[in-house]
């Protein structure tokens, strides 16, 4: 079996119990030679992990574990996670692997633009809050947990770059498709207590985010990312300065010891590994806060259209969007089944997920839960009918409490930002 579990598992005991992944690999050592042959599945599980054969695997000694391997795994223990950089490491999620209500951890995505701090200790890391506040604060993580109420906050965090792979022309940045999305459950502070406790000044209109990873340059002077968001923004009850995700320590990847967590807007505002929130008498200028990072031309325009810089805007909310998560993509139900997934409109809520399995031609409604709190995607569900077996498609379209309701194609821009277009999945019924 060199299937992703079969990789997985083994690289979970390799971390674990390096001695069981050595008999599971090589089975028992041949006392005439040190060399213990690796067996078919463990020379299968190790091809799979290298990403190729290995020619020359009878001369491999026991116990050796493949320089491919050994330098890490890059997802750090995040099991089914599709990578499409490992310098800096982004990961996304498929689609059927989304299918719980509450993201658990290895699945979350991971959208990095730098490196790893090297060092995320949580005994000793600090956040500062200064700029035009009465205040400046700098806060042990302790001190967060001592003067502010923590709470947990199930939160929808999607990728600006969700769907870019899609467009045509293609934008350059990283491929993703469905899965730059997570809604897990966060630990932490609400940023809103932490700013008055600062007392924010008159003048301020934006807030300007800081992390402690490092630029893929290695010069200390760069931030690989540093972004915002309007003061008013800021100031809604539902952001987190978060220190645990689904009841454990934030992942490495995904921000530990301490980050932000801002449901709805572009991923890209929940600064991971951060150390330091500035109150601006003006819209940020940190990195990626210009050029085309992150924003959008103001207008729709035309397919491929290059369009001038003074044109583009700030991306704020993300439009509203659902995923199917069962059944997968090519999966082979029987002729009756339920579909299920969830939908999400930055800042709104839900108010109706629509099924098709004619291609569009009718609709059924889906049964739709309320959000588990502000800033949650919501779980939706139908039970469908096909009346005999054959290829068919589900797509899944919702509607937001605007009125406004997923498109069926991209609305086309540069950078491939905020594709919404509807999900649909092939099924192969039996
Ligand atoms: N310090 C820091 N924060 C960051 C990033 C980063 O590269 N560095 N990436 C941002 C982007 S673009 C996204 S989409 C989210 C992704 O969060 P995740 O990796 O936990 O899924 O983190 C944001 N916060
Ligand atoms: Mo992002």
């Amino acid at each position: 079996m060199t299937d992703q579990k079969t990789t997985d598992d083994l690289r979970r005991l390799l971390a674990e119990d390096p001695e069981a992944a050595d008999l599971a690999l090589f089975g028992r050592v041949s006392h005439a030679d040190r060399r213990g042959f690796l067996r078919g599945a463990g020379l299968a599980a190790m091809s799979t992990a290298v990403g190729m054969a290995i020619p020359y695997h009878r001369n491999i000694p026991q116990g050796f574990i493949p320089a491919a391997m050994a330098q890490g795994d890059p997802l750090a223990g995040k099991l089914g996670l599709i990578l499409l950089s490992d310098r800096p490491v982004n990961a996304e999620t498929p689609p059927e692997l989304l299918d719980d209500d509450i993201t658990p951890t290895d699945r979350h995505f991971i959208r990095n633009n730098g490196l790893l701090p090297d060092d995320m200790d949580p005994e000793t890391w600090t956040l500062t809050i200064d700029g035009f506040v009465d205040t400046p604060l700098e806060l042990s993580i302790a001190d967060l947990r001592e003067q502010f109420e923590v709470v947990s906050l199930a939160l929808t965090l999607e990728c600006g770059g969700n769907g870019r792979a899609f467009f045509d022309p293609p934008a350059s940045g990283n491929q993703w498709t469905w899965g730059a999305v997570g809604c897990a459950e966060w630990t932490g502070v609400r940023l809103r207590e932490v700013l008055d406790k600062a007392g924010v000044q008159a003048n301020v209109v934006y807030t300007g985010h800081h992390g402690a990873d490092t630029h893929l340059s290695g010069d200390p002077g760069k931030e690989p990312i540093s972004r915002g968001m309007p003061i008013a923004k800021a100031m809604t009850d539902n952001i987190l300065i978060a220190f645990a995700m689904n009841g454990a320590d934030l992942h490495p990847m995904n921000g530990a010891p301490l980050r932000l967590v801002v449901p709805g807007w572009p991923g890209s505002c929940s600064q991971k590994w951060l150390t330091r929130i500035e109150l601006r008498d003006q819209v940020h200028d940190g990195e990626k806060m210009g050029g085309d990072s992150y924003r959008v031309p103001a207008h729709p325009v035309a397919p491929g259209t290059e369009v001038p810089a003074e044109e583009f805007e700030i991306i704020e909310r993300m439009p509203v969007k659902s995923v199917i998560t069962f059944p997968a993509n090519g999966a082979a139900p029987v002729t009756e089944t339920e579909v299920r997934g969830h939908a999400w409109s930055g800042d709104r809520t839900i108010e109706a997920v629509d099924i098709s399995t004619d291609f569009g031609a009718t609709w059924m409604a889906a049964e739709v839960d309320p959000p588990l709190n502000d800033g949650a995607w919501q779980n939706w569900r139908a039970s469908v009918v096909f009346p005999r077996p054959g290829y068919y498609e589900v797509w899944a379209r919702a509607r937001d409490s605007e009125g406004v309701m997923q498109p069926f194609a991209i609305d086309w821009n540069p950078k491939g930002y905020l594709n919404n277009a509807m999900h649909r999945v092939g099924l192969q019924v039996a």
